[in-house]
């Protein structure tokens, strides 16, 4: 990546007063988490994420779905967030006003110090009765899950005994409003929204940038590959995030501490 470019890159940045950090599974991608592009391995090797990830996979096979979650769970549990997910929380500390969205589930931008970060999708650590909603507790950290994961009977809610599922927005479900609102909001109010590790095909999720871009902001992208987002994109960063962030926050404020 042309060391000009990110010069470039870094003083808009530096320059910013609002800034937006969008992100999807790109991010989370050098930690080891799977994309949703990557293909699914074990037990689910033959399906479809944007299958397994609806409300009628988990009414056909909860043991499947719950399985499934349960070994994402632990996969992101033993995972560690990459120079990537930090750099996103130094950007957020440094703009007088950052505001991280992601529509990943794992609860890597908080455990690399992003103060509040909008969660689109939901987490995987907010489990919910499927029937009356009412939250329930996380499952037992200590069961580490195998490797090719397992079917896994979901828990029994403690109020009415409906199933408990994943706090995750699924396929065909509606977005937390406050969560949506809030996005939108920020999206529509920044000067600068960098939009990291997506590939944009999920909506509304994908409509953030747009949004952002509509209102005058300048939008950057950091991603390997071309997305759709390319046709919003003022400026594209193309690399790996945990390569490509850090060196943005260099260029933009050089080793300085925060003020
Ligand atoms: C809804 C939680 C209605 C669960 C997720 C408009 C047009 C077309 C379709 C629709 C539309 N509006 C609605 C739809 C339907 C659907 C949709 O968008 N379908 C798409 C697939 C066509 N949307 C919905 O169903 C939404 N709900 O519309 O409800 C409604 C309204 C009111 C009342 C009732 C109902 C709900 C969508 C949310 C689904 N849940 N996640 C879970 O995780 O299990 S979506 C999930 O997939 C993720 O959260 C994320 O959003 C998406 C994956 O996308 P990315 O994160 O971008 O990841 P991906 O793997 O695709 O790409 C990775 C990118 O990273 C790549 O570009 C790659 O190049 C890059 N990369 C790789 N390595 C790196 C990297 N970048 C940087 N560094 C690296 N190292
Ligand atoms: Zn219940």
């Amino acid at each position: 990546m042309e060391q000009r470019v990110v010069r470039e890159a870094g003083a808009m940045l530096a320059q910013a007063r609002r800034v937006v950090v969008f992100t999807g599974a790109g991010v989370s991608a050098e930690s080891g988490v799977p994309t949703f592009r990557d293909a699914l391995t074990g037990l689910w090797r033959s399906f479809d994420a944007q299958r397994l990830a609806t409300p009628e996979a988990f009414r056909d096979d909860p043991a499947l779905v719950w399985g499934w979650y349960e070994w994402r769970r632990d996969t992101v549990r033993r995972a560690r967030p990459n120079p990537g997910h930090v750099a996103v929380a130094a950007i957020e500390a440094r703009v007088p006003s950052g505001v991280v969205v992601t529509q990943n589930v794992d609860d890597l931008h908080e455990r690399a110090g992003s103060v509040a970060p909008i969660h689109l999708h939901g987490s995987l650590f907010a489990p919910r009765c499927s029937a009356c909603a009412q939250p329930a507790p996380l499952p037992d950290e200590a069961a580490e899950e195998p490797g090719d994961g397992r079917r896994l009977a979901p828990p029994r809610c403690a109020h009415c005994a409906g199933l408990v599922r994943p706090g995750v927005v699924w396929f065909g479900e509606a977005l937390p409003s406050a969560a949506l609102e809030a996005a939108v909001e920020a999206a529509s109010a920044c000067d600068l929204l960098v939009t990291v590790g997506t590939s944009g095909l999920v909506y509304p999720a994908a409509e953030i940038p747009q949004v952002a871009a509509r209102f005058g902001a300048t939008v950057m992208q950091v991603n390997p590959q071309e997305t759709p987002l390319d046709a919003v994109a003022d400026v594209n960063l193309r690399g790996p995030a945990a390569e490509v962030l850090p060196a943005l926050v260099q260029a933009a404020w050089g080793g300085a501490d925060p003020a």
